[in-house]
């Protein structure tokens, strides 16, 4: 790993709480980390979204934010700063990534209408399926196999999108999506090759391509770094070149953009964008501050530029192929290759004692807290499965890094800790859900372990902290 390009100006103290202590609080969450106070985790790889390290240029800019309704300065330096990283011409805030999901869901989905896109993410999906869409999952099998070592696990299906657009009248496809760093598959990128391959596709049948662009910055590190041909083109010339190729882009930008809150809906079309403010109004705000400060939006505007920065955004990837090696190492089951923002461990292969229905992930990420304060999320069956429908597919816990935020020794203690978790796998059973809440279930659910969790032993077999 290379050394971080910034050093750290404040810190924010963190304590391992006692194993007992851990213990109630898991109990206390029902096993779900979403529902842990943060002041019980020691190390919080939750996620990487609104957990950034600001740098001392946003506080700086925050300083300047003008708080005017409409017509704010802010507005026009994040404005000015959009069009200049990816080019599109309207610029809409939003108070996170969710509410640009949403303006576009209403803008363009109808009961019946398709969503292709390479797999799903959560909260994208529930938008196009409140409004009655369909969404269709067109990601390359490869995404779906933790072994595979395919460098674009992100990619599109090209031929599996071809037949969906080409069976579908037109004006019955919403959009296509293209969600850069494929969050649900492990990070993972799509290469431009493909990229071009959706956008000749989709100005063929006409429809809109639509990028989730949150984590647009390692996308482009990735292709620069994989795909013959760009390793001399600088990063933010390749960022401006993936945007180019799509009609739109919802930003959440507490990722890439080292915001604590905001989004961004980036819009090519004027008369699209003019029925988004006419929507933004409604849902989040007047289109100058669209439900976020003149404060954030100086922020965020400086973010944007910071996220274009090589150093950083190499840096940052480092962070999780360190960790991913270090698992890696010790013969721990990994996604591979591993992605941009986070290690995925593999719950099947980890736990294979646990049946999906008893939620092996959702039990490790609770096992991982309680053996050593470190929070995950999980990525399986709770989250992915769709109503009744059986789901046999990705079971991960997300090991996700804020960026700008831990040391390599923060990463190592982790990774002393899931080893010591798989070391003692055995004494993980399956959970029961006792409370299923009925949409986005994964962020209130709740479990009971169906037998004793973990060995209750403070003394761990890892290095003290
Ligand atoms: C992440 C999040 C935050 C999150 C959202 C839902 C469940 C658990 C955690 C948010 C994303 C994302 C992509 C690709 C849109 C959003 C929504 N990710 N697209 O990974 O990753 O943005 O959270 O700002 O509303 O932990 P938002």
């Amino acid at each position: 790993m290379s050394a971080p390009p910034w050093k750290i100006k404040v810190v924010e103290p963190v304590t391992l709480r006692p194993q007992p202590e851990r213990r109630q609080a898991l109990e206390a969450a029902g096993y779900n980390t979403f529902l842990l106070r943060s002041d019980d985790v020691f190390v919080d790889l939750l996620t990487d979204s609104g957990t950034s390290a600001l740098s001392q240029e946003q506080r700086a800019a925050m300083e300047l934010g003008d708080e005017a309704y409409a017509g704010s300065r802010s507005f026009f330096r994040l404005e000015g700063a959009v069009q200049e990283a990816y080019g599109y011409r309207h610029v809409i805030p939003t108070h996170q990534g969710r509410g640009a999901e949403h303006l576009l869901a209403k803008l363009l989905v109808e009961p019946g209408f398709l969503v292709p896109s390479n797999l799903y993410f959560t909260t994208s999906r529930e938008h196009v399926e409140l409004l009655g869409g369909v969404w269709i999952d067109v990601s390359i099998p490869e995404a779906s196999d933790p072994r595979s070592l395919h460098p674009f696990k992100g990619n599109v299906d090209l031929v599996a999108l071809e037949h969906v657009l080409a069976a579908a009248a037109p004006e019955r496809v919403a959009f296509v999506r293209v969600e850069a760093c494929l969050n649900m598959a492990g990070g993972q990128p799509f290469s431009l090759a493909n990229l071009e391959g959706v956008r000749e596709l989709t100005l063929a049948h006409g429809v809109p391509l639509v990028l989730d662009a949150t984590r647009i910055s390692e996308n482009a590190l990735f292709v620069k770094e994989r795909e013959a041909g760009f390793a001399d083109v600088e990063l933010p010339e390749l960022i401006h070149r993936i945007a180019d190729l799509s009609d739109a882009a919802v930003f959440s930008s507490k990722k890439d953009h080292f915001v604590p809150i905001g989004g961004v809906l980036a819009i090519d079309d004027d008369d699209l964008a003019e029925r988004a403010r006419e929507l933004v109004v409604i849902y989040e705000g007047f289109p100058h501050y669209g439900g976020i400060a003149g404060h954030d939006m100086e922020a965020l505007a400086q973010g944007i530029r910071e996220s274009a920065d090589e150093a950083i955004v190499k840096h940052y990837v480092s962070q999780s192929a360190y960790l991913g090696g270090l698992l890696l190492e010790r013969g721990i089951p990994i996604v591979e290759p591993v992605g941009a923002h986070a290690v995925f461990l593999d719950a099947k292969r980890f736990l294979p004692h646990v049946p999906q229905e008893e939620f092996p992930a959702q039990a490790l990420a609770a096992a991982l807290y309680l053996a050593g304060g470190v929070r995950s999320m999980e990525r399986g069956i709770v989250s992915g499965q769709h109503g009744d429908e059986p789901y046999d597919g990705l079971e991960l816990v997300r090991l996700t890094i804020p960026r700008r935020v831990y040391t390599q020794e923060h990463l190592a203690y982790v990774a002393d800790v899931v080893t010591d978790v798989f070391e003692r796998r055995g004494q993980i059973p399956g959970l029961r859900m006792t409370y299923e809440p009925e949409h986005l279930r994964f962020f209130q659910a709740r479990f009971e372990a169906r037998g004793a969790f973990l060995e209750p032993v403070e003394a761990v077999a890892v290095a003290e902290p």
